[in-house]
């Protein structure tokens, strides 16, 4: 196969990423990730199913508040619509080089706006056209796409959300627009993440109207999407906050919750991001945990946070615990169904290698690599899940087993409580810890 597009190769010098295994001193291969390796029942490449993000690979070029760009791209045009051609040329060259089989985008980060909308769609359409073309050559498959709606000053009110109507018009321009090039590309997901669905302050703020704006539009949305032949899941990503200061999607038990209330429940399921879940005071197995306890677990974006900073510093992952820990709760729910491990992460400003776009990449598909195995380890050792259960073992007979099935009034409760022995019974985290360390590296 050829491993460039179009005119030119963008990523000199840069072969496909092969498996060297662990004790490699190659940073172009990875240690971990053997695509092909059977864990757990599956391939790897089954099992993690990654995708690459197209706005942090592609289109972030490191300017933060403080600074502009540092990065430079390959494909750079002064004509927008040219440029735009070249970038998917290059993403379709790196995502054969690096391996991931899936991608996802906004509308935004593929093709350029326009001066009206429909400039805009005649340039989605054109872009999309393209990646029809380049995924038949490839086999690489759309993950999701989605509509940025919260870049534009247009949307500074909110998306759906926003107090007049002529902006929830203009989002469900965009939505159709993005939702017949999901079809189109035959995606498995619809991603909805709502930076600007929420609020700054409550004194000009009617909430309940604003969410049932966005619970309308995703109806409609939903209405349109299988009348024209969507058959994957609707997503909402959940976050706490950043760029709005209350978002009405905080974490997934909120997101679930709006899912119910609006009657979406037979249609969508949530995007769970690490750095988003950690924002909201939990951890990354904590949403995931919330969202497979309910079937609700669509797909992952997969990143790290900073423990320090209380933003979405939205790096690759490196820490094979959260990784570990994230794949037992996904091994679990047995896998992702039409989800995948979406690298929602950006290598740093001063990154600024060529080489690092792939690096970072290769560190992030190898953290998870190691996170499925260490899962997989754990999980036919069976001590971990062994002590769980048995934590819970006085529901599995006689009168715990009457109440969990909810064959106990109060009164029998009460009758039982009046003579019942409690013991102090530890809860050995300090144990099960100290077990995780023994699979990780024992
Ligand atoms: C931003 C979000 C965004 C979504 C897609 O914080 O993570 O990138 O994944 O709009
Ligand atoms: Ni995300
Ligand atoms: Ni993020």
């Amino acid at each position: 196969m050829d491993y460039f597009f179009g005119e030119k190769e963008y990523f000199k010098n840069i072969k496909k990423i092969k498996y060297e295994g662990p004790k490699s001193d190659n940073p172009l291969a990875f240690k971990f990730y053997d695509k092909d390796k059977i864990v757990a029942g599956k391939t790897m490449e089954e099992q993690l199913k990654f995708a690459c993000a197209y706005w942090h690979s592609f289109c972030a070029n490191g300017t933060d508040p403080f600074g502009g760009a540092t990065i430079t791209f390959p494909f750079a045009d002064k004509d927008p619509m040219t440029e735009a051609e070249k970038k998917a040329d290059a993403a379709f060259e790196f995502f054969t080089k690096i391996g991931t089989p899936y991608y996802c985008f906004h509308d935004a980060d593929v093709a350029p706006s326009g001066n009206n909308m429909d400039e805009y769609a005649k340039n989605y359409i054109k872009i999309t056209d393209m990646f029809l073309e380049r995924q038949k050559e490839t086999g690489i498959k759309l993950l999701w796409n989605t509509s940025n709606m919260f870049s534009e000053d247009t949307y500074m009110n909110g998306a759906a959300s926003n107090p007049d109507f002529n902006v929830v018009q203009k989002c469900g321009f965009k939505v159709k627009t993005c939702l017949d090039a999901n079809v189109k590309l035959g995606a498995s997901n619809y991603v909805f993440w709502g930076g600007r669905e929420g609020y700054m302050n409550l004194i000009n703020t009617d909430m309940q109207r604003e969410k049932d704006h966005i619970g309308q539009f995703f109806r409609m949305a939903r209405d349109y999407g299988r009348s024209i032949g969507f058959k994957g899941n609707f997503l909402i990503e959940p976050k706490p906050m950043e760029p709005s200061k209350h978002q009405y999607d905080y974490d997934a038990e909120t997101a679930i919750a709006f899912i119910k209330e609006q009657g979406l429940e037979n249609d969508f399921k949530c995007n769970i991001e690490a750095n988003h879940a950690t924002l909201a005071g939990h951890t990354f197995d904590h949403d995931l945990q919330v969202c497979a306890d309910k079937g609700m677990l669509g797909s992952v974006d997969a990143n790290q946070g900073d423990n320090q900073n209380g933003w979405d510093t939205d790096e690759f992952p490196y820490d094979v615990y959260e990784t570990t820990r994230a794949m037992l709760v996904i091994l679990r729910n047995g896998g992702l169904g039409l989800g995948g491990l979406n690298f929602d992460a950006k290598r740093r400003r001063n990154s600024t290698d060529m080489q690092d776009l792939f690096i970072s990449h290769i560190l992030g598909m190898d953290t998870f690599a190691l996170g499925l195995i260490m899962a997989d380890k754990i999980l036919k050792d069976g001590k971990l899940d062994a002590f769980v259960a048995n934590r819970y073992s006085s529901f599995d007979s006689g009168n715990g087993k009457k109440f969990e099935q909810g064959k106990m009034d109060l009164v029998e409760l009460a009758k039982l409580g009046q003579t019942a022995q409690t013991k102090l019974i530890s809860g050995k985290q300090e144990y099960l810890e100290s077990l995780v360390n023994q699979y990780l590296f024992g």
